[in-house]
């Protein structure tokens, strides 16, 4: 019945699909037809023009769900199926999602609104959706098996309750969980506050994104749900770094930056150049005595974590997890570190035998970034992204705050890179050396001398153990 998907256009072009021809007056009073996002772009926010007036927030690489009206009920339509999400450019992933996308869409609602959420499952199992935060009846907390049956392949299940706290919250499944949210399944729920609330600032700019990690083969396309904790595609919203739009705002911008976390582990996000105060979780927003300034906070499994800072730092300014194998993409793991091992000769004789061979890592990984190595088709780049520098030697779970004096209010365009003012970019020192006072060199008898040193020079060969790389 309501399978007519409406597809959406370029940037602003969501629509609320309520209004198709093929579908009876009956069954349209009944359910709204689902809208479906066809692509991984950021959408702009999505103002509201029914309900409650409030300033909606942006989806990092996602976009917000439109609802109806319904005698003054929110009614929203969500599918849980099978997707292609493109996670950068040149490498896709096959998914479960929300409305033809992973995450899902994000939510937004108003404190007080009664909320209806029509779930369709087109997974070829059940499912069922937990709305992580929330107070509700119980009943409508999506356990499966707890609170409710699972909802079966092809039936579309009600939930109804009233948004009755504002913050910052998730919806993911109760049902085979293991699997359905290492498939991507996941989305955000925003619950605006319908009046000046005393520890919820106003904002410029809100961005929203999930963290989520998956274990996709290079040259598959489905994640290996097994996976525990050698997860090799680290992302935001299911994006990895160059495919992570930057976040950009306009200089001295209040920015809130609400993130959750439905991996496995922990991540400690940094932002470079200013200092946030972590204004919530998802609990609510925090007491004001209890907020310090970070710039690093970590972000724990099943958590979200809301950030507020002042965009007074013109720049493009890096903004990741500081976990540094959350910041590259798909390889394998199981390679001894060859940093300092010159093995050209072997490479010479390998190479008559196996003439794609390539030796990596022998001055450290940055290579990578520029050698043309053939990849697997569907595979990301390990260290990529390119700055106005050169390589950045990044992947996953990073992106770019882009902060900008003549970024108009309420545009999200990319402005480019930054055009550093003259004198202030890093350079090569060209002039002479001072040649530096060693110890042994040093005259006089106040020279340091090394205490209880060995005989001989002892080497040790360190050689990371095979498998489990996430646990140091
Ligand atoms: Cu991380």
């Amino acid at each position: 019945m309501v399978s007519r998907r409406n597809f959406i256009g370029g940037a602003g072009a969501v629509t609320a699909a309520v209004t198709a021809a093929s579908v009876s007056k009956v069954v349209m009073a009944a359910l709204p037809e689902p809208v479906i996002q066809t692509k991984p772009d950021t959408m702009p926010p999505l103002v509201p023009n029914t309900g409650r007036p409030y300033n909606p927030v942006v989806t990092l690489n996602g976009w917000t769900l439109p609802w109806r009206m319904h005698n003054g009920v929110k009614e929203f339509h969500l599918v849980a199926e099978p997707v292609v999400r493109e996670m950068t450019a040149g490498f896709k992933a096959h998914l479960w999602g929300y409305n033809g996308q992973s995450p899902g869409p994000t939510i937004e609602v108003v404190e007080g609104d009664r909320v209806r959420i029509f779930v369709t499952n087109k997974l070829p199992e059940v499912t069922s959706v937990h709305w992580h935060g929330q107070r509700l009846p119980n009943g409508m907390d999506g356990v499966t098996g707890l609170n409710q049956p699972g909802i079966p392949p092809g039936k579309t299940y009600v939930y109804e309750f009233v948004a009755r706290r504002p913050g910052t919250f998730m919806y993911h499944p109760h049902a085979d969980e293991m699997v359905q949210m290492a498939m991507g399944m996941m989305g955000f729920w925003i619950t605006h506050p319908k009046e000046k609330h005393p520890l919820i600032d106003e904002v410029d700019r809100d961005f929203v994104f999930l963290l989520n990690a998956y274990d996709i083969d290079p040259g598959s396309y489905t994640p290996k749900i097994m996976t525990m904790l050698d997860f090799n595609l680290w992302s935001w919203n299911s994006r990895i770094f160059p495919g992570i739009d930057p976040l950009v705002v306009r200089q001295n911008d209040k920015v809130r930056l609400r993130i959750g976390n439905l991996t496995m582990t922990n991540h400690p996000i940094h932002l470079h150049g200013h200092e946030f105060t972590v204004t919530g979780t998802d609990g609510g927003p925090t007491p004001k005595a209890s907020r310090w300034p970070e710039v690093t906070t970590d972000i724990a499994v099943g958590q979200m974590r809301q950030l507020e800072f002042l965009a007074d730092e013109e720049g493009d300014w890096a903004f990741h997890c500081h976990k540094s194998h959350h910041t590259m993409n798909a390889m394998g793991h199981n390679v001894p570190t060859m940093i300092g091992v010159d093995h050209r000769s072997v490479a010479r004789q390998i190479t008559q035998l196996v003439p794609d061979y390539m030796v990596m890592g022998e001055r450290g990984m940055h290579d990578m970034t520029e050698m043309e190595m053939p990849l697997p088709d569907n595979t990301a780049a390990m260290m990529t992204g390119t700055g106005p520098f050169g390589a950045v030697g990044m992947g996953g779970m990073f992106s770019v705050v882009k902060v900008r004096k003549d970024q108009k209010h309420g545009d999200y365009k990319d402005p480019g890179w930054y055009a550093h003012p003259p004198g202030t970019v890093a350079t090569e020192w060209t002039a002479a050396m001072a040649e530096p006072a060693r110890d042994d060199k040093a005259a006089g008898a106040g020279a340091m001398k090394p205490l209880g040193r060995p005989k001989t020079d002892v080497e040790v060969t360190v050689r990371k153990p095979a498998g489990g790389h996430d646990g140091h």
